[in-house]
């Protein structure tokens, strides 16, 4: 019998700006999502100053969930579902980011949403920023790298925590707030922070800037909301990937704990309410004087979460590679191939036991209760003879990180609320732009290209899904 709590959050999970499309529709405002055009496999996504013609926009149109809203939900309810993870678009509620009042008709389409789910006891999970933070936001104010952006952030989290009181009661602040470590991606920085790297720019140290304030915000946030509604569960949401060493002598070891600390910082400051120690004497070493005020501090100990939301897809691997004894971390050409994991077309390496590895990480350190809000297998899917999607790879992806998870709860003991594994309904690619890299229990009738009929169908996955649900886990 499963060890799982009774009343364990089994659901699936999205975010507004992959899959609602409708980008203009009830006076939607401009995302950064909105001007990145489509990527291929190993082709990044070009971010655009402003919307141009003649480019392909794939979150524009995505699968139009803003229409398709009270099919897919009723999909969910098929399949058993006790919750659905999405954000709330930011620029639905304030297009601009900056506007004096919130949006009316975008309010209106997230209260639809949310009774259309509890019609079926489906609890909405929501994240409040889901990479698509208003575009004006960049043009105006250089994204989170300006302190003001805070209260633009804790107006529309305030707003949100009012209008869906009795709607929605577990909230995230900023989805993998830790992504932006890779401080070299122009894609990170963007879709994390609406950052735009200039001419001779220390993007590291603007990293660093943008994340704390973005920490004080979420801090400030989780106050609002608790005031609001003592009822409310706030969490973090932390993109888990962890990075191992490739062999034990002591200088790898060391440069995965120092990688390891790098990455996951940001988990500090949402749990403990505090900088870990080495990152002021880092700071001072590489001559940053950011903006930390003695109020922030307050408000950073003040603000602590609830409980840890995370994503979980891959581990990375690293030797040292500098001899020096700072062991810097630099994402975007530190990591080097597990001999011992295969990797899917996109290059991520599967590796259900690090999920169970990351659990443990976390646990150890913060003693909170965990929420598993992202996991999957991005694949191609074919159309066999019959007209179905037999997608046995990502049925056995799931099942082997189910198993660990499982395992996590029962021989670790960790205190685990529940698993929404990511795109649910196929979606586009957040990194890529793609439709192709697929990881729905639904498949959706849409190329890369932008044709198709929007159709919805269940694959093999959808079955089996529902049926790990109903057994709470036991049958895999
Ligand atoms: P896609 C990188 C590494 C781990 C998770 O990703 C990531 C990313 C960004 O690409 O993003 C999360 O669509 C994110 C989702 C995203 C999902 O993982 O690139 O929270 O928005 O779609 C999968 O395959």
């Amino acid at each position: 019998m499963t060890k799982l709590r009774k009343d364990f959050l089994w659901g699936g999970a999205v975010a507004a700006h992959q899959l609602e499309g409708g980008w203009q529709e009830g006076g939607k405002g401009v995302s950064v999502a909105d001007i990145m055009t489509a990527g291929a496999n190993g082709v990044p996504r070009r971010i655009t100053n402003g919307v141009l013609p003649g480019e392909n926009y794939p979150n524009h149109e995505a699968i139009d969930f803003y229409g398709h809203y009270k099919e897919d939900v009723k999909l969910f309810a098929d399949m058993g579902f006790k919750c659905f993870r999405t954000s709330i678009a930011w620029t639905r509620i304030f297009p601009n980011g900056d506007d004096a009042e919130p949006n009316e008709a975008g309010l209106k389409f997230y209260d639809d949403l949310f009774d259309e789910m509890h019609k079926y006891n489906i609890e909405p999970v929501i994240t409040l920023s889901h990479f698509e933070i208003p575009y004006h936001l960049v043009t105006e104010y250089g994204g989170w790298s300006n302190r003001k952006l805070i209260d633009f952030f804790v107006k529309f989290a305030e707003v949100c925590f009012k209008r869906y009181q009795g709607k929605v009661k577990y909230w995230m602040t900023f989805n993998e707030i830790n992504n932006q470590t890779n401080y070299d991606s122009d894609f990170a920085l963007m879709t994390n922070s609406g950052l735009t790297v200039q001419p001779g720019e220390d993007m590291e140290r603007t990293m660093y800037q943008a994340s704390h304030y973005e920490l004080v915000a979420s801090a400030l946030a989780v106050q609002k909301g608790h005031e609001i509604d003592p009822d409310n569960q706030i969490g973090c949401m932390i993109a888990m990937v962890p990075i191992y060493p490739l062999t034990s002598k002591p200088a790898d070891i060391m440069m995965a704990e120092k990688a390891m600390q790098s990455r996951y910082w940001f988990t500090d400051v949402h749990c403990n309410g505090r900088y870990p120690s080495w990152m002021p004497v880092f700071f001072e070493r590489h001559g940053y004087n950011l903006d930390i005020t003695e109020t922030d501090l307050d408000v950073l100990a003040e603000g602590t979460v609830d409980y840890i939301g995370f994503s979980y897809y891959m581990s990375n691997t690293i030797e040292d590679h500098d001899d020096s004894p700072e062991y810097h971390y630099v994402e975007s050409n530190n990591h080097t191939k597990n001999p011992y994991l295969e990797e899917s077309e996109w290059g991520w390496a599967v590796d259900p036991e690090g999920l169970r590895y990351g659990m443990n990480w976390f646990n150890d350190r913060y003693h909170l209760p965990q929420f598993i809000v992202e996991n999957g297998f991005g694949a191609v899917d074919k159309i066999a003879e019959d007209g179905k999607i037999h997608d046995d790879y990502r049925i056995d992806y799931l099942r082997r990180h189910i198993e660990q998870m499982k395992l996590a709860v029962e021989y670790d003991g960790i205190d685990l609320m529940g698993y929404t594994p990511w795109g649910c309904i196929d979606l586009v690619s957040a990194g890529t732009g793609q439709m192709s890299k697929r990881y729905g229990f639904i498949y959706v009738d849409k190329d890369d290209e932008g044709n198709g009929t929007l159709a919805r169908s269940p694959k093999d996955s959808f079955y089996w899904y529902k049926n790990v649900i109903a057994s709470n886990g036991d049958e895999l």
